[in-house]
C-alpha cells in the first residue's frame, strides 16, 4: 500500500515499480519545502530523525523548537511545529523562558558547535546548572559551517579549517572542547549521550537517543543533551561519502560515542 503522505515523485517511482511496498515516507511533522543544506549534510537526516520521533510520540502540537543561527537557521521552514528563533548562542536562554512559561510543552533548542560551544558556552552551561527541563540536540561538525569552516571549540587537534590552515594546534588554541563530557559533569543534566548519523545502525541509535531524550521530559527531571557527531562535507572539502567516513573513523576517536550520563547518574 502507497502511503497517501509520499511526495508526487516518490508516488510515481513506487508505482513503476508494481509489487514493491514503498516503506520511506515524510513524517507529517516534516514539511516538503525543499532544503537549502548541502548535499549529503547530517543537518537534513537529524532533522527527518528528530520529526519523526515527534511524530511518533504524537506530540506535534506540544512541542517547541528553538532554531539556532548557522546553517539550521531555517530550521523552522523545514519542521512543522511551534518554533522561536534565537540569536546566536542564545537558543538555551530562549528556551529557559519558554520551558518556564508553558511547562507542558516539549522544548528543545537545536544548536550547532559554533552556536552552543562557543558563542553561546556561558547560556548552555548556566541552563543545565540549572537542570532546565528540556533537551539540547547539539550538532557538532567540528567547524563554522555557515560562515566558511572557521575553527570552532570543537575542530580536531590538526584538522584543517580556513582558520587553521596548518591543521589546529593545541599549543595555541586549546584542546577540542568535550561538551557532552563538561555537561555529564553538571548535576543538572539527567541524561547526555554522544552520537552519529554516519551509518544505519548509528541513525537507528540516534534516534532512540532522541525519542529517550524527549520522554524524560515528562519526569521533569532536568536536561537531557543528545550530542550527534555531524559531517560538513563542504567545508572540509570531502564528498558526502568520505565525511561519513571521517565521522566514523576519526572524529570518533576525539569524541568517543554512548551514553556518558543514564537517570542523572554518570556512565563512566
Ligand atoms: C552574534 C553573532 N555573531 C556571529 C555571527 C556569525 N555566524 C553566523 S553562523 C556562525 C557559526 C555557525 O556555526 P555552527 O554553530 O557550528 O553551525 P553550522 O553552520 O556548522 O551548522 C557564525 C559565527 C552571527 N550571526 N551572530
Ligand atoms: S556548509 Fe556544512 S553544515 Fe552547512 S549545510 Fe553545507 S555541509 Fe551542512
Amino acid at each position: 500500500m502507497l502511503s497517501d503522505t509520499l511526495p508526487l515523485a516518490a508516488t510515481a517511482n513506487a508505482a513503476a515499480h508494481e509489487g514493491y511496498e514503498a516503506v520511506y515516507s515524510r513524517p507529517a511533522t516534516l514539511l516538503s519545502t525543499p532544503m537549502h543544506y548541502c548535499p549529503g549534510c547530517s543537518h537534513s537526516l537529524v532533522h527527518k530523525l528528530l520529526m519523526e520521533v515527534i511524530a511518533e510520540m504524537g506530540i506535534q502540537e506540544h512541542t517547541i523548537g528553538i532554531a539556532p543561527v548557522g546553517c539550521s537557521v531555517f530550521a523552522y521552514e523545514y519542521m512543522d511545529i511551534d518554533m522561536q528563533e534565537a540569536a546566536h548562542g542564545r537558543a538555551c536562554a530562549v528556551a529557559t523562558a519558554v520551558k518556564r512559561l508553558m511547562p507542558d510543552r516539549y522544548v528543545f533548542t537545536y544548536q550547532g558547535d559554533g552556536d552552543l560551544a562557543a558563542i553561546g558556552i556561558a547560556e548552555t552551561i548556566h541552563a543545565v546548572n540549572r537542570g532546565e527541563n528540556f533537551l539540547i540536540v547539539f550538532i557538532n561538525n567540528a567547524v563554522y559551517g555557515m560562515t566558511s569552516g572557521q575553527m570552532a571549540p570543537t575542530t580536531l587537534s590538526g584538522m584543517k579549517t580556513t582558520t587553521s590552515p596548518c591543521g589546529r594546534s593545541e599549543a595555541l588554541t586549546g584542546s577540542p572542547l568535550k561538551i557532552a563530557e563538561m555537561m555529564a559533569q553538571l548535576p543538572g543534566t539527567w541524561y547526555v549521550t554522544r552520537q552519529m548519523v554516519a551509518n544505519a545502525n548509528a541513525v537507528r541509535r540516534t534516534k532512540k537517543a532522541l525519542r529517550h531524550a524527549l520522554e524524560a521530559q515528562q519526569l521533569q527531571k532536568g536536561t537531557c543533551l543528545v550530542e550527534i557527531l555531524a559531517n560538513c562535507p563542504s567545508n572540509w572539502k570531502m564528498t558526502p561519502v568520505e565525511s561519513m567516513k571521517f565521522v566514523e573513523e576519526t572524529m570518533t576517536q576525539t569524541f568517543p560515542l554512548g551514553d556518558l550520563k543514564l537517570e542523572g547518574r554518570l556512565c563512566k
